[in-house]
């Protein structure tokens, strides 16, 4: 199955922020699609629920340096 999500992103400054949050976010398993937006400061993420929760996507978002908030 396939999930989709929006994760508000605190401490994104500039367009190289996003595309490495956007990387971070690739490289896990079970992840479809990424694409982070500054302006709106939320990431879309489609992933595969059976292969990755939604908790270890924030911590690669933790890992890389910035702040997730809530998702919806
Ligand atoms: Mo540029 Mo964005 O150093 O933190 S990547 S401001």
């Amino acid at each position: 199955s396939r999930r989709e999500v929006s994760i508000s992103i605190g401490g994104m400054t500039c367009a190289a922020c996003a595309k490495a949050i956007e990387r971070a976010i690739k490289r896990l398993p079970g992840i479809d699609e990424v694409s982070v937006n500054l302006a709106t400061e939320k990431a879309r993420v489609v992933y595969n629920p059976a292969m990755i929760r939604l908790s270890e996507i924030k911590q690669a978002i933790i890992k890389a340096g910035y702040k997730p908030l809530e998702a919806e």
